[in-house]
């Protein structure tokens, strides 16, 4: 399996991140790329394919401010990763935000989304590698994007959830436009992928399917129940499987099951697979309980769709063991 990735997504190093209340350490590093690149193997450059395919998802003005939002703080005096702190919650109407402060606010949901020197670096090379995964699947049945910083907590023009740039999202549109009909995205980050929801929640085209920690005791908390199914043209086309703390391989297989038979039913002609190492039992900020030896028999299953697949890396957080949780699960394919 060829797997894409690029050392230019190790730019985006940032330090903090609020949590709780409180500045912490922030959990989603370089160094969780390099224990993947560790373990899996030898992986190719991506090529680029510029902004073209990113603008397909989100829009001008919100990449305008992810590429100059560190500048534009430096600029105002501070030091260190631009965080959000104050969200325009309240009726919002269309302001020209003149003070990054604002700015930032506007483009976020969380302040757990530090923006750091690197980081649209990161990003965009983070997209060109899903984006030549995407093409590898024009000889290859499945193919592994070693994407980070992850995409699936932000929409079309906001971020979240340390991700920045939706690739999954953006890989969609591009196969779409490169002549793809129907696209499933399968969701098995321990996080629901809001941002992919929301993207093509009203699109019939492309079904998002998402197993996840019950959004009642976890983050992002607003989004991924069970009655959020889509809406207008894409109604039916968005299916949440929430599952309890706790969950282990029994039940999150038959979760599996059941999103694998919506997609055998949606006749996709092509699989994106959003996965995430943080429903590992022993994730430092997750509660699944899935065991390293539990990946492949996911892996296999879902390969029995036998779909074009392309794999986006998402969340995983135990580095010890994410370099492991990423080899047993792409063994299986
Ligand atoms: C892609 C992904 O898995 N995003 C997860 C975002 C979860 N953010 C909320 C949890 C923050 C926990 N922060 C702990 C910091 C300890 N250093
Ligand atoms: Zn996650």
């Amino acid at each position: 399996m060829q797997i894409f990735w690029d050392p230019r997504q190790l730019a985006h190093a940032p330090s903090i991140e609020m949590h709780n209340g409180r500045i912490e350490p922030c959990s989603e590093t370089p160094a969780r790329a390099q224990a993947i690149l560790d373990a899996v193997g030898p992986t190719e450059l991506p090529r680029d394919q510029g902004e073209d395919p990113i603008l397909r998802v989100h829009p001008r003005a919100y990449v305008d401010f992810l590429k100059s939002a560190h500048d534009d703080w430096c600029a105002a005096g501070r030091t260190g990763d631009a965080l959000p702190y104050a969200f325009p919650a309240v009726r919002r109407r269309s302001l020209s935000l003149d003070r990054i402060d604002a700015r930032l606010g506007r483009y976020a949901y969380d302040t757990c989304t530090p923006i750091a020197a690197g980081t649209w670096t990161s990003a965009y090379w983070n997209v060109q590698t899903a984006l030549s995964a995407l093409e590898a699947l024009e000889t290859d049945r499945t193919a592994f994007a070693l994407c980070r910083p992850p995409g699936h907590h932000c929409g079309a023009d906001y971020m979240g959830g340390y991700c920045y740039l939706n690739s999954a999202a953006v890989a969609a549109e591009a196969a779409i436009a490169a002549g793809r009909s129907r696209v499933a995205i399968l969701d098995i980050d321990y996080h629901h992928g809001n941002g992919t929801q929301d993207i093509f929640y009203a699109r019939g085209d492309v079904l998002f399917v998402s197993i996840h920690a019950d959004p009642a005791t976890d983050y992002p908390f607003y989004w991924g129940h069970p009655d959020e199914t889509g809406e207008g043209e894409g109604e039916g086309a968005t299916l949440n499987l929430p599952l309890l703390r706790g969950t282990g391989l029994t039940e999150f297989e038959r979760a599996l099951d059941q999103a694998l038979d919506r997609i055998a039913a949606f006749r996709a002609d092509l699989l994106i697979v959003s996965y995430g190492a943080d429903t590992y039992a022993h994730d430092p900020i997750s509660h699944f309980a899935i065991e390293t030896r539990d990946y492949p028999l996911l892996a296999r299953r879902i390969a029995c769709l036998g779909l074009p697949t392309l794999v986006v890396m998402e969340g995983g957080y135990a580095l010890d063991a994410l370099g492991h949780n990423v080899a047993a699960f792409l063994s299986g394919f």
